[in-house]
């Protein structure tokens, strides 16, 4: 097989960089581990910034977004009793709009294949060849079948488990990381939201947020121990604990209904530098990973392969190397000021492992600090939204 662009993975990076490709004419391949079911039915990731809904839209993927994704313009803040509203837009002029990962990854597969766009599911052992040659190589098993796919170059995006990354030599990566000490475990449920805005809560049990997908559907999540297990943590002791941390503010209740999906996942931080090597270009969950406090990661992902899509844009119609050779400096602004911002959040909401109280008060006074300065307000609220240029 030959293509122009290899690509690694069928997660939102993959996919849109496949379909931005397309749109400049430019074909590619995409080669995916799991089922097409199993990619559309994975519960992630719910917060689009304003610049990754503008991205979709200007893509021709944004009608069901317009139809079914929600637009906010606040979210609020709970700790030590109290509640404020980040009033976001009045803030930035910008919003977020909620819409579930898997509705955008549904929305792209769909548009690739009609489109006769390629992507592979199912495939086994890849590998990479010759990424410092100028024909590099895409080798896999798909359906029993070896096939080794030639392209001019490889993406891998492929997350924080894939292959791609690996392929660089020894030495040549450097790795920023930092674990925290906490997972979250979320859960979907078929219960009618109690907010229209989502709530981050501190509290001296641990964080909780209340996010939602639809009028019928919440998303809801505990800060619980990275060492826990799904088995200890029945429906019942679920709501009891969201109950616990949430219902703060006198009057208000979380509404209860059968949980439809539950997972845990540890946090951590990672950025590894430079995101290229020779042929090679990595974008999304495979080259940063970020705490989901700030909601970044889909963001990001998206971000990093709208870069790609103009660099490789120049390279085919002009010849010209220069935005490919930029990529990994470009992103990294992005993706660095997105750490900073998810490693904030993360550490001023979370219960801390030490229980420290001078920390403790730390976390209520940037809390209190954020609801008493506009300015303070704004600069959560231009993160959080997504600034345009960085
Ligand atoms: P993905 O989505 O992980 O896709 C990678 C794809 O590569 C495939 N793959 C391979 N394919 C072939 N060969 C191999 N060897 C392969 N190894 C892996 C995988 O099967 C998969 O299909 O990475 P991508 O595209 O970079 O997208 C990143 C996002 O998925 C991720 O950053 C977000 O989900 C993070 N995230 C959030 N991001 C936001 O922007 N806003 C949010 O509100 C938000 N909330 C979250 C989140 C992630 C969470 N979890 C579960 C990690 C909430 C949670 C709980
Ligand atoms: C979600 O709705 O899944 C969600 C919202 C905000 C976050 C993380 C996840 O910070």
């Amino acid at each position: 097989m030959r293509t122009q662009v290899g690509i690694v993975g069928a997660g939102p990076a993959g996919l849109m960089l496949s379909h931005l490709l397309h749109l400049r004419g430019i074909a590619s391949v995409v080669v995916e581990c799991r089922s097409r079911d199993h990619v559309e039915r994975r519960v992630r990731a719910g917060v689009l910034e304003q610049g990754s809904v503008d991205l979709l839209r200007e893509a021709g993927l944004g009608e069901r977004l317009a139809r079914e994704g929600a637009r906010h313009e606040g979210i609020e803040l709970r700790f030590g009793g109290e509640a404020y509203r980040v009033p976001m837009t009045e803030l930035t002029g910008r919003a977020i709009t909620v819409y579930g990962q898997q509705e955008v990854v549904k929305d792209l597969v769909a548009a690739r294949l009609a489109a006769g766009g390629e992507i592979l599911f199912e495939v086994d052992d890849v590998n990479l060849h010759g990424l410092d040659s100028e024909s590099p190589l895409v080798r896999f098993r798909h359906h029993g079948r070896e096939v080794e796919l030639h392209c001019d170059f490889v993406v891998g995006c492929d997350g924080s488990h894939g292959v791609s990354r690996g392929a660089v030599p020894d030495g040549v990566l450097t790795s920023y990381e930092r674990s925290y000490p906490f997972a979250w475990l979320g859960v979907l449920a078929a219960a009618a939201p109690a907010v229209d805005e989502l709530v981050y809560a501190r509290h001296e049990r641990g964080f909780a947020l209340y996010s939602l997908r639809s009028p019928e559907i919440s998303r809801l999540y505990l800060q619980v121990d990275p060492a826990e297990k799904l088995e200890e943590w029945p429906d019942e002791r679920i709501w009891s604990e969201l109950r616990r941390r949430l219902e703060t503010v006198p009057g208000w209740t979380v509404n209860t209904g059968p949980i439809l999906e539950k997972s845990i996942t540890p946090m951590r931080s990672l950025v590894v530098e430079p995101m290229q090597w020779q042929r090679l270009f990595l974008a999304g969950d495979a080259v940063h990973i970020v705490p989901p406090t700030g909601a970044k990661g889909m963001n990001l992902a998206l971000a990093d392969v709208a870069l790609l899509g103009e660099a490789f844009a120049d390279w085919y119609a002009y010849g010209r190397d220069g935005l490919l050779r930029d990529y990994s400096r470009t992103a990294l602004r992005r993706v660095w000021r997105a750490q900073h911002f998810s490693w904030w959040m993360t550490s001023m909401l979370h219960r801390l492992d030490s229980h420290d109280p001078y920390e403790q008060q730390l976390q209520l006074s940037t809390l209190r600090y954020v609801a008493s300065s506009r300015s303070y307000a704004t600069s959560l609220a231009e993160n959080y939204v997504g600034l345009p240029s960085i």
